[in-house]
């Protein structure tokens, strides 16, 4: 059975301050979302969450032209995973079988490009109804000695790995916006026509924001939807079949207005 992936932007998860700030209603609310799916080892899904502020100030904070020092690895790392804890205890209390994956511990890039991840324990935990949680991190690099991944490289990574059958990403905006409307599909012919369209995140984004992560998924033939998670329901509507807010597509569909 392939997997369900489903990444929740760090926007969603905390506020855009410059120290790390929760917020603990939307985490509570997006684990409800995600039990009401009962994933299993029939209905698998991986989970990748952002950084938000407790990751995106911190890389700001220490990038140099040398690249990240030894401590600056370690603040920005411990950072995320404070994060990472909010949301696995907030899966494991809605009865959701989480288990966090750090890709620091399993995941070498060059020049800030995923190069190998170790993901058997993850083929293994899926196999038996644990849902991995991973999350934008920093990672060793063998190019530039540490590098930032944003979560929007390791759903495309995981996605062609797993062969998934359906990937969301939960954001604070309805979609892709162009001219202050959602934009129902991009595919990779329609792209150029509406990339200077697509604005930035607000906040620190050190990874590159909707055009990183409109990207990412030109990139893969699997189907994947933007779409607001900090709506009510919208998590829980995507998980059960709903095709909501922009889909990304290698193969263009009749267009309809999305909600
Ligand atoms: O929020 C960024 O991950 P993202 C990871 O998924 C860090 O782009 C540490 C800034």
């Amino acid at each position: 059975m392939p997997p369900t992936i489903l990444k929740i932007g760090g926007s969603v998860l905390t506020e855009k301050t410059d120290t790390p700030t929760p917020k603990p209603s939307a985490i509570k609310r997006c684990a409800a979302e995600i039990a009401s799916y009962h994933p299993s080892a029939d209905n698998p899904l991986i989970l990748i969450h952002g950084a938000g502020s407790f990751g995106h100030p911190q890389a700001k904070k220490h990038d140099s032209p040398d690249g990240f020092t030894n401590s600056g690895i370690i603040e920005i790392h411990r950072s995320v995973t404070l994060l990472n804890e909010l949301v696995i205890n907030a899966l494991i209390k809605n009865n959701v079988p989480a288990a966090t994956v750090h890709p620091f511990g399993c995941t070498v890039a060059e020049d800030a490009r995923i190069s190998e991840m170790h993901t058997a324990p993850i083929a293994l935990m899926l196999a038996r109804g644990i849902v991995p949680v991973l999350h934008g991190d920093v990672v060793m690099d063998r190019t530039l000695g540490a590098s930032i991944i944003s979560g929007d490289q390791i759903v495309p990574y995981l996605a062609a790995l797993f062969g998934a059958s359906r990937i969301g990403f939960g954001t604070a905006v309805d979609g892709v916006i162009a001219d202050g409307r959602v934009v129902p599909e991009i595919t990779p012919g329609t792209f150029e026509a509406v990339r200077s369209h697509i604005h930035g995140s607000e906040g620190t984004d050190v990874t590159g924001g909707m055009l990183g992560k409109v990207r990412e998924l030109l990139g893969i033939d699997i189907d994947s939807y933007i779409f607001s998670a900090v709506k009510p329901g919208m998590i829980a509507g995507f998980l059960s079949g709903e095709e909501p807010g922009t889909r990304i597509t290698k193969k263009p569909q009749s267009i309809s207005l999305r909600k």
